[in-house]
């Protein structure tokens, strides 16, 4: 059975928004499963995890005879062995593949630097002057990025790995408002949250995250 690493005490609080979410949505549309490795921060950064990661960090993949890391290159593992994420045609393999490094390489960074900032950063003087230059930055990527969606339910008409990875960076901006600027945007990350294959894995990370609470309750008790 391959293994998937996460957070042993996610900060996301069961909300599926550390990147070891987006492998596991990935595996419900494939129909495949793996076994979750929760792993501590201080984990993270030994020499022996980092020979996993070497970043130190989650998700990483095992599975025979391959170890891999950051979750782009694990969903296109994946979608490239099993069908169901991939178009058959080699055009529509590039153009879903083309979208994967947009939500990771176009549209992911502004809303990271934008959060990052709102939690690292909040208390430095600048901060309130800062916010709204990225906040501008994530409307312009949100605002050509709903051009491109128009009417169309997804980006390339059917749901790829490119729409799993583009739902799963723009969840990142739940409860912000930011998202509800351009309410088609709003609608095609309801339209991901609703697929079943989302469903069945946000409530595993759900059951695996209050798991880790009511053991944590244990412990405090026998203490
Ligand atoms: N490019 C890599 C990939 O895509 O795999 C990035 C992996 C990454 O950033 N992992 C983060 C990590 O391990 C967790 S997902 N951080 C620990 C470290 O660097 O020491 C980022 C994340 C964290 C928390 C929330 N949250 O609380 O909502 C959401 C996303």
């Amino acid at each position: 059975m391959p293994v998937l690493t996460a957070f042993a005490d996610s900060p996301d609080r069961g909300r599926g928004l550390a990147r070891d979410f987006r492998v596991r949505w990935a595996l419900e549309e494939l129909s495949q499963t793996s076994d979750v490795r929760l792993v501590s921060f201080a984990e993270l950064k030994t020499p022996e995890y980092r020979v996993l990661q070497p970043f130190g960090q989650i998700p990483a993949w095992q599975e025979d005879g391959l170890d891999l890391f950051e979750s782009g290159a694990i969903v296109l593992h994946l979608a490239e062995q099993y069908p169901g994420l991939l178009p058959d045609d080699r055009a529509g393999r590039a153009r879903a593949t083309a979208w994967l490094f947009a939500a990771l390489d176009t549209v992911e960074p502004p809303i990271w630097d934008w959060d990052l900032a709102r939690m690292a950063e909040r208390h430095q003087p600048w901060h309130s002057e800062r916010q709204p230059m990225l906040e501008a930055r994530i409307h312009t990527r949100l605002q050509e990025l709903s051009e491109w969606l128009g009417a169309k339910d997804w980006l390339e008409g059917i749901f790829t790995l490119g729409d799993l990875m583009m739902v799963s960076v723009l969840r990142r901006l739940e409860g912000s408002g930011l998202l509800q600027v351009h309410p088609s945007l709003a609608d095609y990350v309801e339209r991901g949250q609703a697929r079943p294959a989302f469903k069945r894995a946000f409530a595993a990370q759900r059951q695996l995250f209050e798991a880790g609470n009511q053991r944590t309750a244990e412990k405090k008790a026998e203490a």
